[in-house]
């Protein structure tokens, strides 16, 4: 079988398309990619023009190509590049499918789920004062674009309040809560003794490993290493490990991703971090 030609679309600092990288050197798949500007960083705003809608009407990276089939959204294509045979044999798609997918579904930023519900769509919320930055410093006329050709209301809605009210600020109440929630739940279901989620490495993991990766950025991760969740802590360093945590993720960190969050945090732990370790403690 000749092996797939595979074009990732994709942006270096995005939850999503880090789990798909990630994906894609686990399973050893070769592949071409070209980076998107996203709107709420770079005043290109890539991921709102003709050609880039045209392939995801949704404006939103990651998109792939396998054999020019266009496939959108990271649950999704990780299913698609699990079909495929790469150069390491591995099976992302567990077997334990009902189970797994929850929680799979649970540590992305899935389509109608609501915000701050899941892990995955609680670290928005930690990430908000960052990109609020970042959209702040962007001209006018990219405000413009956003309002004029984001194809999502939610995300226009929010990008062009954080631009004229600010509005991260108000975020974070129903964030931290939940957040210790699922961080409970999770160190409950982690069984000592196994490396990652379910013995071995899968989809869930990838997820994991991206969202832990992001609190390590929002300076968030001392979260991660609290007497109350030592099963996480090994978790995370488990997943560390993996090879393809440099390859998919510490590798596409350019200077400019270094130095937005150097001169957002100064090495300052996030302001989250007191009171999700406050509760984390106190909690049964
Ligand atoms: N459910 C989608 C979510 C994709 C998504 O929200 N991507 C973000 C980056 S992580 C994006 O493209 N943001 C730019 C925007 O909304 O304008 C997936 O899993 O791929």
């Amino acid at each position: 079988m000749s092996s797939p030609i595979i074009k990732l679309f994709h942006a270096n600092w995005s939850l999503c398309s880090q789990m798909v990288r990630v994906a894609l050197y686990e399973k050893g798949l070769n592949f071409s990619e070209k980076h998107i500007k996203l709107c709420d960083q770079y005043p290109e705003g890539e991921n709102l023009n003709r050609d880039f809608l045209k392939l995801n009407p949704l404006g939103t990276v990651p998109v792939i190509k396998i054999n020019e089939k266009v496939t959108y959204d990271s649950v999704k294509i990780i299913r698609e590049l699990d079909k495929l045979q790469g150069n390491n044999d591995i099976n992302l798609c567990n077997n334990d499918f009902q189970n797994s997918q929850s929680w799979v579904l649970n540590t992305t930023i899935t389509e109608g789920v609501k915000f701050a519900s899941t892990i995955g769509t609680i670290l928005p919320v930690f990430s908000a004062p960052l990109i609020q930055s970042m959209v702040k410093s962007l001209p006018l006329k990219s405000i413009l674009k956003i309002l004029l050709n984001h194809p999502r209301r939610d995300r226009k809605i929010i990008f062009l309040s954080m631009y004229f009210f600010g509005i991260a600020k108000n975020m974070p109440k129903a964030g931290i809560k939940n957040f210790v929630k699922e961080l409970i739940s999770l160190e409950n279901v982690l069984s000592d003794g196994n490396e990652f989620f379910y013995g071995d490495f899968s989809h869930v993991d990838i997820n994991m490993m991206c969202l832990f990766h992001r609190l390590k950025d929002l300076q968030l991760e001392d979260a991660l290493y609290t007497n109350r969740t030592p099963l996480i802590k090994n978790y995370w360093e488990s997943l560390k490990n993996r090879e393809s945590y440099k390859m998919g993720i510490l590798d596409y960190y350019s200077d400019k991703e270094y130095k937005i969050l150097h001169e957002f945090y100064k090495n300052q732990s996030s302001a989250f971090l007191k009171p999700i370790i406050e509760k984390l403690s106190a909690s049964k």
